[in-house]
């Protein structure tokens, strides 16, 4: 059974779709060029104006956003929309310490959340559903996103947030949740507390929406056997809404994305020049709905393949391949954007050397992040109590720079290997 939450958009006709896009596109650049004067002048510079937008084939014409410029107008100057119209912002972590911030109108907020709904009720959910929303509230968007997507699809919404797996689990059973909402790797720890305290008979779980991260086909059947599920993915990012740019379906070979509102565009990432469909490369998004934060041509860093075949499910919406890597350096721990040049500022200001390594792992299916840092000759120490204090210190600044816990490892001077080319700064151990 197909069920769609918008059919008439989800499976309207290619032909549809790129009419509305080119429509919704000439809008929506005059909207930035009118209100959003960072973007302008990057459009001046490349000598364009709103006229030279007539429809998508027009796309290329315009200049690329990226991480760059958002920290560069942090916070306001890529809003597009009057402050006294904008309801809410989203963040994540930026590249050197400022974050991402995204604002959105009661209006953007409509439509993430019906991207969210149609991504609820593609796994099936109806409003005899118990939907779990065991993503982190608050400033990330995975929360707030599936939980506005939640309501609209009907579902009875658990918002229970991350963590407390005690809680989770009394919750999941005492109110039969059929649908878990999390990221894989906390959905793959679920999994294995079920197991070891003997509740897989009590769960009533059939459907779990899984992404802010990457996870294998592996993953994907490990979680499914052992909750007794189907595990789909879904994909989204902060400056382009959050959680539902696109989803997975029953056929599970990709995610739809949700074309009515943003253009996906695939680019080399050295050139910047459009490649053909079916090419791999880094994906790039253009919102044409959104009021309070219109990017155009924002480079998401993330490497995909797009793909038009014909889908079972009966969309039309363009599939994108599970992302295969970055383009920069952006580490995803625990489900959180973390740089390696955060991580150096907050070492930096410490008063520690560039002489670093960090180490990412995954034990148990949770991500570990491990700092190994000289110390210099001045604040060497063979003390432990000492070096345990500084190494205390320096995990309360990561701590407060990034978010999450890092193990914090103090090693004498000049003991870090020292590289004669490009210094290997991250050894990423995990198997995705
Ligand atoms: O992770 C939004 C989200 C929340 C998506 C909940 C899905 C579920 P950010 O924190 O801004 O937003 O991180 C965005 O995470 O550019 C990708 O590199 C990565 N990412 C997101 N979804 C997936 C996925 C949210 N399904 C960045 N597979 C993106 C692999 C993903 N990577």
């Amino acid at each position: 059974m197909n069920r769609y939450y918008q059919p008439e958009i989800e499976t309207a006709s290619q032909e549809q779709i790129r009419a509305w896009q080119s429509e919704r596109l000439v809008k929506q650049v005059k909207h930035v060029w009118d209100n959003v004067p960072y973007y302008r002048k990057k459009m001046e510079e490349k000598g364009v104006t709103p006229d030279d937008i007539k429809s998508v084939d027009d796309l290329h014409k315009l200049p690329f956003l990226t991480k760059d410029d958002l920290r560069e107008a942090y916070p306001y100057g890529l809003v597009g929309a009057p402050l006294k119209d904008c309801v809410r912002i989203q963040s994540t972590s930026g590249t050197t310490g400022k974050r991402v911030v995204a604002f959105y109108t009661q209006h953007d907020i409509d439509l993430w959340e019906d991207c969210c709904a149609r991504a609820i009720v593609a796994v099936g959910g109806t409003n005899e559903d118990v939907c779990q929303v065991s993503y982190g509230y608050g400033l990330f968007t995975g929360g707030p996103g599936l939980n506005g997507g939640s309501h609209r699809a009907g579902c009875l919404t658990l918002p229970m947030s991350s963590g407390n797996t005690d809680r989770q689990l009394q919750f999941m059973t005492d109110l039969g949740a059929t649908i878990i909402c999390c990221t894989p790797s906390y959905a793959a720890y679920l999994a294995e507390s079920i197991h070891e305290r003997g509740l897989r008979d009590k769960i009533k779980l059939k459907a779990g929406i899984f992404g802010a991260e990457a996870w294998s086909e592996n993953m994907r059947h490990d979680i499914e056997e052992k909750l007794g599920i189907k595990a789909y993915d879904i994909y989204g990012l902060t400056e382009i809404s959050g959680p539902g740019v696109s989803f997975e379906c029953q056929e599970q070979t990709g995610m739809h994305i949700n074309e009515d509102h943003f253009i996906a565009e695939i680019i080399d990432p050295e050139t910047g020049e459009v490649l053909p469909e079916g090419s791999k490369g880094e994906l790039v998004f253009t919102s044409i709905t959104k009021e309070a934060f219109p990017l155009l041509r924002y480079r998401t860093r993330d490497i995909c393949v797009l793909s038009r075949k014909p889908c079972s499910c009966g969309r039309t919406l363009v599939k994108m391949s599970k992302p295969m890597g970055r383009s920069d350096d952006m580490l995803i721990i625990k489900g959180v954007n973390v740089f390696p040049s955060q991580i150096e500022t907050v070492l930096l200001e410490q008063g520690y050397p560039a002489n670093y390594q960090i180490i990412v792992d995954r034990v148990n299916n949770s991500d570990t992040l491990e700092v190994q840092v000289e110390m210099t000759p001045e604040n060497f120490s063979d003390s432990l109590s000492k070096i345990t204090e500084m190494e205390k210190s320096l995990v309360a600044a990561l701590k407060a720079m990034l978010g999450i816990y890092a193990k914090v490892k103090l090693v004498a001077p000049k003991t870090i290997a020292r590289s004669e080319g490009k210094a290997v700064r991250v050894i990423d151990n995990r198997k995705i």
